[in-house]
């Protein structure tokens, strides 16, 4: 689809929104002599977290004093943290994690989370759950009016062993809630399935509005085959999202 003149001026908006939710996210929660382990996610949002925080580093406050390590969640952020001259670390290495800032793809008002759009959903997952504070980052399209699966439809991604995605296709779409489910394709080939850093694949299942998101994550967490599902449950501490006017609402 080719973009027109007039979405230019909303695609600037929304990327103002997401940098202002992650600034202030940024400036608000992270405190360089209590945080040296941080985590930074994936996405389109969090590339201003890492932009933030290595300008904290390069500060007269830090720069020379204090390193802080940063643990990525895939690929693209342990290139954001690199190219953004800070030092990288691993959670092999640090398993006890400061904080950490990561987008959503949805975000419900308990503060559960649909993540894993962005197909790094295993090690975010990791990353959150190793880390004492987690603040999401993201702009006010993520924020779910009540049940998460309503702002979006691409449903829950779900990470599992290549060997049994056909058996797990066939337990989710037997599931009562599930609308459809599909492995998500689109790899490396583009003809292929999409393959994780963990050489995994995903499957992508639409259960419409998730009235119990920890019920429908430990019912997939069951099936055999599955490593980890989109559901962040009880993962988040807080969460900021920008608004296309600069604006930013926070959820505690
Ligand atoms: C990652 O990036 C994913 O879990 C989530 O799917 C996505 C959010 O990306 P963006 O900030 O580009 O909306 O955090």
């Amino acid at each position: 689809m080719s973009l027109e003149v007039t979405d230019i001026p909303d695609l600037q908006l929304l990327e103002e929104a997401k940098k202002v939710a992650a600034f202030r996210a940024v400036d608000e929660n992270f405190d360089g002599k209590r945080h040296r382990v941080v985590g930074i996610g994936s996405g389109s949002t969090v590339v201003y977290v890492a932009q933030r925080i290595g300008e904290y580093q390069a500060s007269e406050e830090y720069k020379g004093k204090v390193e802080f390590i940063c643990i990525p969640t895939g690929f693209q952020s342990q290139e954001l943290i690199i190219s953004n001259g800070l030092r990288l670390g691993s959670i092999e290495e640090y398993p006890v994690v400061d904080i950490a800032f990561d987008g959503a793809d949805e975000v419900d008002e308990e503060l559960q989370l649909i993540k894993g759009g962005g197909g790094c959903l295993l090690r975010e997952k990791l990353v959150s759950s190793s880390t004492k504070e987690f603040v999401v980052v993201a702009d006010f399209r993520k924020k779910s009016p009540k049940y998460l699966g309503t702002n979006w439809t691409k449903g829950v991604p779900i990470e599992v062993v290549p060997v049994a995605y056909a058996r797990v296709l066939a337990d989710i779409r037997a599931m009562s809630t599930c609308v459809r489910a599909e492995v998500r394709q689109g790899g490396v080939s583009k003809a292929g399935p999409v393959v994780t850093d963990n050489n995994n694949f995903i499957i992508d299942a639409d259960f419409g509005q998730i009235q119990d998101p920890r019920k429908l994550h430990q019912d997939l967490k069951m099936l055999v085959g599955v490593v980890e599902t989109g559901l962040f449950i009880d993962n988040a501490s807080k969460a900021y999202f920008g608004a296309a006017d600069g604006s930013i609402e926070v959820s505690l």
